[in-house]
């Protein structure tokens, strides 16, 4: 931690920034990854620094579609994995969905660290891409994946995603369930369902739906995941953007 004192009123957020600044010496995140984080830090300004109701529906639905999923999978980058590793890591063992790792700025090294990074939090095993296996459709190094992993799931978290992947693996009929502070990015308009909120505040929110929603019987998940609209949670969102709550 930076000598940011905690009587600062911009404490909380200079303290994420702290996490990544550590995250990309570790070699877990990428530089290219404090941009990003910059990117979001704006739309979560703009938004109120809060989660509204947009995101308390798309994290509901979120929560439905991984407790009905067969196979669902949780992608992680390195942003994700120096904001929120505990978090992922309850997620996985609450959901039963693997860990996998996957980057979008190529680094062997970068993955490699992620995985004991996940693992010293807590994860007994995360799947690596083995650098053979491909995803169709996509040109860059997220195409390499595990062939237990991503290759399989019918449903993937993706928090923080970059646009193509999530228009490749929706073309190939996935479910995309995704954390983007912008509503109007590629990645949140082509997801299946998008959490307009600061990762940070949506894991532990995504962790207490599955939660409450885990002995829910599963005509009431369907029915959670039927009424969902993510073009509606988007507008919405756009909406506080726009008028700034008023
Ligand atoms: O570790 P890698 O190599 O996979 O790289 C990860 C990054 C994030 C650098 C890479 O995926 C990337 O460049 O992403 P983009 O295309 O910049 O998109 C990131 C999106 O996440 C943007 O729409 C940001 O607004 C949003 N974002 C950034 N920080 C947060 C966020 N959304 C939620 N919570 C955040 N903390």
């Amino acid at each position: 931690m930076s000598d940011v004192p905690e009587s600062h009123p911009r404490y909380e957020s200079l303290r994420l920034r702290d996490r990544l600044v550590a995250g990309v010496e570790a070699g877990i995140t990428s530089a290219h990854g404090l941009i990003a984080h910059g990117r979001g830090e704006a739309y979560d300004y703009l938004l109120g620094e809060t989660g509204g109701p947009w995101a308390t529906t798309a994290t509901e639905a979120t929560a439905a579609w991984l407790l009905r999923a067969s196979h669902p999978v949780l992608s992680v980058n390195g942003n994700t994995a120096s904001l929120v590793p505990e978090d992922l890591v309850r997620l996985s063992t609450a959901t039963g969905a693997p860990l996998e790792v996957n980057i979008f700025h190529t680094s062997s090294d970068r993955e490699r660290a992620m995985a004991e990074h996940l693992k010293a939090h807590g994860a007994t095993d995360v799947l690596l891409p083995d650098g053979v296996t491909a995803i169709e459709g996509i040109d860059s190094n997220r195409r390499f994946v595990h062939s237990d992993g991503i290759l399989q799931a019918d449903v993937i978290f993706v928090p923080l995603e970059d646009g193509d992947r999530c228009g490749a693996l929706r073309r190939l009929g996935r479910d995309v369930l995704t954390v983007d502070l912008n509503p109007l990015s590629r990645t949140a308009r082509t997801a299946t369902v998008t959490i307009v909120d600061n990762v940070v505040r949506a894991l532990p929110a995504l962790l207490d739906q599955v939660e409450r929603l885990r002995d829910q019987g599963e005509a009431a998940l369907d029915g959670i995941i039927r009424d969902f609209d993510n073009t509606s949670v988007l507008a919405q969102a756009e909406q506080r953007i726009r008028t700034g709550g008023r």
